[in-house]
């Protein structure tokens, strides 16, 4: 084992004196460039840091330091994403109030990533449970109210009692809440929508000119899963409303035997089918395999053929998309094939390949229909379809738009998280507070007033959620706002105007606050704004953006990621479309790192002792933070999933203490020239290179192979008889970036007095970079007795005085007398000796 050999307490000097300095302060220069490096701010769980933190962190935090040598202004700073369950989950297990856990929380996480020396610009820190950040959240939702793209809507959600909120999607897995495991249900409920399907089309357009990681495109893409088609009505039998379908296979009308609606549809309501197949959440309904259903007891026409059709309920159709309702075409769609075979529902086949047109029409008259071998699902020619549409191209018959994207439910059933700015009027004959009756009229909704934001939480000591679908702060009667703010409407009933008024008692989730820090960075002391914006035009967009990537498989992943990812992408055009920033692509790359898996090779999960967690206190405390820093760094390309090994923190630690007892040597009056004959020239070629190629690497973000170039040059300078200081300064400079204390402690040694923070990278010359150096056969009388490297055009004495530097050429030449010597740069040495 063993740390470092130089003194490790280096880094807590460097560290303090960055601070004292205020080293990392933010700048704008006029006429400078300028860099946004952003990191995805963590949630401040009670766990701390995990060593995946750091490495998406070490990335940005090289960027952001080499372009500070690059004499760009650069905005690097951290927050916390502190609102959220587990707080909360914690706070009813302890009694602790979410605000405590979450403060102590921050301290830890602070603690470590200073630890960690990252140049972040404490000053802008903040966490959208800062009161002052919570009225922004909260202005921000007052645009989208007043823009009606936030609206209440009476929907069936995930309501989970065990819980006391509702979810989403991505937290259900089998039917189960997938923190704690509780229950869940379709129920409908009040709740506040953002309707962000008005901006889908949007989305769409922008993902196709973006830039960012292949998969994350893929993903956002399918996840907003714009599709092409139309939609039909079927008249029902019994004189009802009309059962629309949504369908990407008009052409495939004439095939349509029977009509499927999802449970959550009104048809299948009436009949009180809603029950089983509603407790499964969309994705266990798209990926379920059975095909469960009822007939619905209802009937509807064909529109061309006025043929009935018997309706089903069946939970492979999804009530949220399209229109909750198909036409069932089971020769052509499998899902429809399967659910037919298993209830006996006929299938016509409508479409053949396009170049057995005729035989598959002979062959669909003959009643072939889709014969045993399931359904033919691709693109070909209508047959089978009565003489409208007989013949006709399948790519002819389509009209409508739909997509898989939903609209986002926005309101939550707990405590910990950012009250909705809303207010209702309320009738009542006496004092609602007092427990006398009340009714809330929910249907005229009011914005609280922008001077009177933010609407802070009230005081709760209680966290349970009850089964109140209106949530916990529906029980706090008396809902007084913190001592600091100026006194307003300060019960969660208040009179106002001689009238009785109740807030709205749902809450925002965690995300609210996490989509739109990323600007308020900016101009995080804006009292007056949420940003400015001149700070926004200073700032935006983001260059740099680092963020793990959540290892998941398919599907899964897809409905997991999806909304948090598409979350940056669907702020920005929602901010942009309200006018409120000026542009809609605030990132300019995403950078995802490959996941640290433990040193078995798995995900990182249990924790030690006995786990796989690896703890970044330990590492750091154990060999510092440049040897994380620069071991994670050097274990693979940064995109690649790679395991954790301690043992080799070994290697960087050897190159850690090799550079400094380079700079301990280092000799001011020595010249890079003075390394003797045999490395006249390659010490400074090398140096050359070495700038060259770490530049390059940086500016690509490949950080091992800086390393390795750096690793070869100290091997180098190591060799070396007399040590310039010079090459050893432009190690120090680039290695900087890397591992910051050792870089500062190396400049300092070599007789800096200014931090080398702001130091101009060094720069190379590329004319110096090329490899001059050939290798050529030494012979004494025509035999070859040696080999040398010599430069190309070397000149005929330094190529005779290295030639016969060589030992075996000096046994040969013992004794003898050279008669002439013979040299032909970069092909014949020769000596003809006697
Ligand atoms: C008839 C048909 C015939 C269909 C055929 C497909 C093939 P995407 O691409 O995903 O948009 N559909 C429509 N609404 C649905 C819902 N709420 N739940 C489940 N399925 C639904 O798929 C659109 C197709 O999926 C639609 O086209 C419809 O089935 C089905 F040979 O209509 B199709």
């Amino acid at each position: 084992k063993g740390g470092v050999a130089y003194d490790l307490a280096i880094e807590a000097k460097w560290q303090a004196h960055w601070e004292a300095h205020r080293t990392f302060a933010t700048r704008r220069r006029e006429g400078k460039q300028k860099k946004y490096v952003l990191d995805m701010f963590p949630y401040p769980s009670g766990a701390g840091l995990h060593v995946g933190h750091p490495e998406g962190y070490t990335a940005s935090d090289i960027m952001a330091r080499y372009w500070r040598m690059r004499d760009y202004d650069v905005l690097h700073p951290m927050g916390w994403d502190s609102f959220g369950l587990p707080a909360e989950q914690h706070a009813m297990n302890t009694g602790t109030h979410p605000e405590v856990t979450t403060k102590e929380n921050i301290a830890n996480f602070k603690r470590q990533l200073r630890s960690l020396g990252f140049s972040y610009d404490w000053e802008r820190e903040l966490a959208t449970t800062d009161v002052g950040y919570v009225k922004w959240t909260q202005w921000i939702f007052l645009k989208l109210f007043e823009q009606g793209l936030a609206f209440q809507d009476e929907k069936p959600v995930n309501w989970c009692a065990g819980l006391g909120t509702v979810l989403a999607n991505e937290e259900i897995i089998d039917g189960l809440s997938e923190r704690g495991g509780f229950p869940v249900e379709r129920k409908p409920l009040r709740q506040w929508v953002l309707q962000i399907t008005a901006l889908a089309d949007r989305l769409a357009a922008e993902l196709d000119g973006r830039a960012g990681p292949k998969g994350t495109m893929t993903m956002q893409r399918s996840w907003i899963g714009r599709s092409e088609g139309a939609e039909i009505a079927f008249a029902t039998e019994g004189g009802g409303e009309d059962v629309r379908v949504f369908t990407t296979r008009a052409d495939t009308l004439m095939g349509a035997t029977y009509v499927v609606v999802a449970p959550e549809h009104p048809l299948a309501r009436r009949v009180g089918e809603s029950d089983s197949a509603a407790s499964k959440s969309d994705l266990d309904r798209t990926s379920a395999k059975a095909k469960s259903g009822v007939p619905a007891g209802e009937s509807v026409v064909h529109p061309l053929t006025g043929e009935r059709l018997p309706v089903w309920v069946a939970d492979y159709v999804i009530g949220s998309y399209g229109t909750g309702a198909v036409m069932a075409v089971p020769a052509h769609d499998e899902r429809d094939f399967d659910f037919a075979a298993a209830h006996g529902l006929p299938v016509k086949r409508v479409v053949a390949e396009p170049d057995g047109a005729a035989e598959a029409l002979e062959e669909a008259l003959s009643g072939g229909g889709a014969s045993g071998g399931g359904a033919f699902t691709e693109h070909g020619v209508a047959v089978n379809s009565g003489p409208l549409v007989d013949g006709l191209a399948t790519a002819e018959a389509k009209a409508k738009v739909s997509y898989k994207l939903r609209d986002w439910v926005f309101s939550r059933q707990r405590y910990w998280g950012e009250p909705i700015p809303i207010y209702f009027p309320v009738t009542t004959d006496g004092d609602p507070r007092k427990g006398d009756a009340y009714s809330i009229d929910y249907s005229q909704p009011l914005p609280v007033a922008e001077e009177e934001l933010p609407v802070a939480l009230p005081e709760l000591e209680d966290f349970q959620p009850g089964d109140d679908p209106q949530g916990c702060l529906a029980r706090v009667l008396d809902w007084r706002d913190a001592a600091e703010m100026q006194p307003r409407c300060e019960m969660r009933f208040f009179q106002r105007d001689g009238k009785w008024w109740a807030r709205e008692t749902n809450t925002m989730p965690q995300w609210a606050g996490s989509c739109w820090y990323y600007l308020r960075f900016a101009d995080p002391a804006n009292t007056q704004q949420a940003w400015s914006a001149e700070a926004e035009k200073a700032w935006l967009p983001v260059d740099l953006r680092g963020g793990a990537r959540r290892a998941a498989p398919a599907l899964r992943a897809l409905l997991a990621q999806g909304p948090p990812l598409a979350r940056p992408l669907l702020t920005p055009a929602v901010l942009h479309s309200l006018g409120l920033v000026s542009t809609a692509e605030p990132f300019q790359k995403l950078v995802h790192q490959g996941m640290i898996l433990g040193a078995d090779g798995e995900k990182m999960s249990k924790p030690a002792p006995a786990g796989n967690v690896i703890n970044p206190d330990d590492i750091v405390s154990a060999y510092g933070a440049d040897a994380m820093r620069l071991y994670e760094m050097f274990m693979g390309p940064l995109e690649a999933v790679k395991p954790w090994q301690t043992e080799q923190i070994a290697g960087v630690v050897r190159f850690q203490n090799r550079v400094h007892a380079l700079a301990t040597r280092a000799d001011g009056s020595a010249e890079l020239g003075d390394a003797g004959p045999h490395e006249r020239g390659r010490t400074e070629r090398l140096m050359h290179q070495t700038i060259k190629k770490g530049t390059g690497d940086v500016d690509a973000l490949s950080f091992n192979t800086a390393i390795s170039q750096m690793m070869i040059f100290s091997n180098h300078l190591a060799g070396l008889k007399q040590l310039p200081a010079e090459p050893v300064e432009k190690l120090a400079l680039l290695v900087s970036p890397l591992a910051p204390h050792l870089g500062a402690e190396a400049w300092q040694m070599l007789g800096h007095e200014q931090s080398l923070a702001y130091e101009p990278w060094p720069e190379y010359d590329e004319a110096k970079c090329v490899e001059t150096d050939v290798v050529m056969a030494v012979q004494v009388n025509g035999k070859v007795r040696a080999e040398i490297k010599i430069a190309k055009d070397a000149a005929e004495a330094e190529a005779r005085e290295l030639a016969a530097a060589s030992e075996n050429v000096q046994k040969f030449l013992d004794g003898k007398e050279v008669k002439k010597f013979i040299y032909v740069p970069g092909r014949i040495i020769n000596f003809v000796a006697k």
